[in-house]
């Protein structure tokens, strides 16, 4: 499998900003600094380089031990080094070094005074004020720091899957009808359904590449073709994306597809088995000697090393393997398991569809039941439902409910949760509920401490149900706010109640490794579309891609139930 140039030079980069925390030399420094920068920009990949035995020291800033580590990472992609001193000084310091105002030696100090090695205890430390009583820095420093964190985006250069897919959907249809391709797949990120994907990696299978190459460079979405060759290819599409497009062979495809779905690190780990059985794995199939072995499917692959084929979610090196091997790979959840949708808006408050067309539209996606969830009057940007006009919309669901085959309207309310943990409606109208869907619309920057606090005094009224959207995040736009999510999920365990999986894409809130968590946990969660149309019902599938990344099964999840047993489970 090809160590990239860009993998090389990460981790030369890398070693530069622990060894100047750790005050080593400057000139040490400097010489990982060149040589990443050497590799970063080398037209050819240092593999290849060294297959055809080239002298690396040729290469500007490269000397004899450098290229005994270039050497060293091609063959195992990694570097014992850096292990090393990681060991010393963790990988976590070298992110604060992004954060202006901080240099080498402020880092250095933070984790030698106060043993911070990542980023969240940064704001720990610094939100309870003992930054500020550090050699060095002072109250201003600190709020510095923190309003730098605030900056911080994980998401940033990244596009919402939603988006992604209404740029590579057509594609694939374009190229569905493109003679001599016999397949098109979509692999990397976008396989294993991240919520963003930072490119695309479309995988094709022709026996006529050269025209499917042209075929891709031509097709109207492009804006700029960036490299063309006689394999793959990669433009840039109007939406801004990068699209890398790999045509391949039928005998391969299968090594292609794992190789380019990734995660990186999963394909590392499978690579260590192979090695382990004395053979080669890279991305046209496994090799004993010279001979492919497997190749033309993943399952092939897997079978090789006696795994059962492992999802694609679950490709993130995040015990997957030991999982398989275990036969403990979770049996998890589609959306045919999904029997209902417990969270959506109509024009009694801020949606596009009346209760009728929701419900209808409802029933034509083949669940049994749904709950509406209209806002409480004290969300500000739009008319919430007051008692008044929740105990009308109750009796209108009653008279629809008689009317309609084939669905249940189940009566509920999105009730904001007060900045004090009251809820925003009295007990009286709550009681005449099926359910209640419980949310922070305000208040977001309260301590992380008052904020669980709240929270979970909201659960402990009787009549809440379900907690929406827990962490507030827009994907891209608002950071989750500061709670403590595990002791949250332990409170709505302790009393009945249930977390949500916003499914709507640019929330995706809970995230994989909180809905992760909570299954470990032994906590149900509700996947809700938050639906504010028609249309708007069908993100359940995003919510269901979140659920798979964190390993949920069917039975983890709130609306896979039937009617009754549902009912029986809302009974706190
Ligand atoms: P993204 O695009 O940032 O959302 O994430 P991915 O996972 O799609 O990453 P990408 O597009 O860079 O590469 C696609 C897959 O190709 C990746 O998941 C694993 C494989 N791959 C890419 N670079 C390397 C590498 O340096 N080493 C190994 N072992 N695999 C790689
Ligand atoms: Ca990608
Ligand atoms: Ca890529
Ligand atoms: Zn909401």
């Amino acid at each position: 499998m090809p160590v990239h140039n860009s993998e090389i030079a990460a981790i030369f980069s890398q070693i530069a900003d622990l060894l100047e925390i750790e005050g080593a030399n400057a000139f040490r420094v400097r010489a990982y600094r060149k040589a990443a920068r050497t590799i970063r920009g080398y037209p050819r990949s240092m593999g290849d380089l060294l297959e055809e035995d080239r002298d690396l020291t040729q290469l500007s800033g490269i000397g004899n031990d450098l290229a005994d580590k270039i050497r060293e990472i091609v063959e195992t992609g990694d570097l014992a080094q850096l292990e090393k001193i990681e060991q010393r000084t963790p990988a976590g310091l070298a992110k604060m070094l992004e954060i202006k105002g901080l240099g080498p030696r402020k880092v250095q100090r933070l984790h030698s005074d106060l043993g911070i090695t990542s980023l969240d205890q940064l704001r720990e430390a610094a939100e309870s004020g003992q930054v500020r009583e550090l050699d060095g820095f002072g109250a201003k420093s600190e709020q510095n720091i923190l309003k730098e964190l605030e900056r911080e985006n994980p998401h940033a250069g990244r596009t919402q899957l939603s988006v992604a897919e209404e740029t590579v959907l057509p594609l694939v249809n374009y190229f569905k009808d493109i003679e001599g391709v016999e397949q098109v797949e979509v692999a990397g990120s976008y396989r294993r359904r991240k919520e963003t994907v930072g490119d695309l990696d479309v995988l094709a299978i022709s026996e006529a590449r050269g025209d499917t190459i042209q075929r891709f460079t031509e097709y109207e979405d492009v804006v700029e073709v960036i490299s063309r060759g006689e394999t793959r290819s990669t433009a840039i599409f109007r939406s801004g994306l990068q699209v890398d497009l790999r045509v391949v062979h039928r005998e391969n495809y299968g090594a292609a597809l794992f190789y380019f779905t990734g995660s990186r690190d999963h394909n590392l780990a499978i690579r260590r088995l192979a090695l382990g059985q004395g053979l080669k794995l890279n991305e046209y199939g496994v090799f004993q000697d010279e001979e492919c072995i497997a190749g033309e499917t993943e399952r092939d692959i897997y079978a090789l090393f006696d795994l059962p084929f492992i999802p694609p979610e679950l490709r993130e090196a995040q015990g997957e393997l030991a999982a398989a091997r275990e036969g403990r790979l979770p049996d998890l959840v589609t959306l045919d398991d999904i029997r209902g949708d417990l969270q959506m808006h109509t024009t009694d408050s801020d949606g596009d569809a009346t209760l009728k067309e929701m419900a209808q539209g409802v029933r034509e996606r083949g669940y049994e039941y749904m709950a509406i969830t209209d806002h409480s009057p004290h969300v500000a940007v739009t008319q919430g439902l007051d008692a008044a006009g929740l105990n009308r919309q109750i009796d209108e669901i009653e008279r629809l409910n008689d009317e309609m085959e084939g669905i249940t309207i189940l009566k509920s309310i999105e009730v904001d949760i007060l900045e004090d943990g009251s809820l925003d409606l009295p007990d009286d109208i709550l009681e005449r509920l099926d359910l209640t869907v419980c949310s922070v619309h305000s208040h977001f920057d309260l301590p992380r401490e008052k904020q669980t606090e709240r929270i979970i005094r909201a659960m402990d009224n009787p009549h809440f149900t379900i907690l929406a959207h827990p962490t507030g995040r827009m994907i891209g736009k608002r950071p989750p706010y500061e709670i403590d999510l595990e002791q949250i999920m332990q409170a709505a365990l302790e009393r009945g109640c249930f977390l949500e999986i916003n499914a709507d894409p640019s929330r995706l809130d809970l995230n994989d490794v909180q809905a992760r968590m909570a299954r470990d946990m032994g906590l149900i969660l509700a996947i809700d579309t938050d639906a504010h149309s028609v249309p708007g019902l069908a993100y359940m599938r995003f919510g269901i891609d979140q659920a798979r990344r964190g390993w949920l099964e069917a039975g983890d999840v709130l609306n896979t139930r039937s009617l009754s047993d549902l009912r029986s489970l809302l009974q706190r």
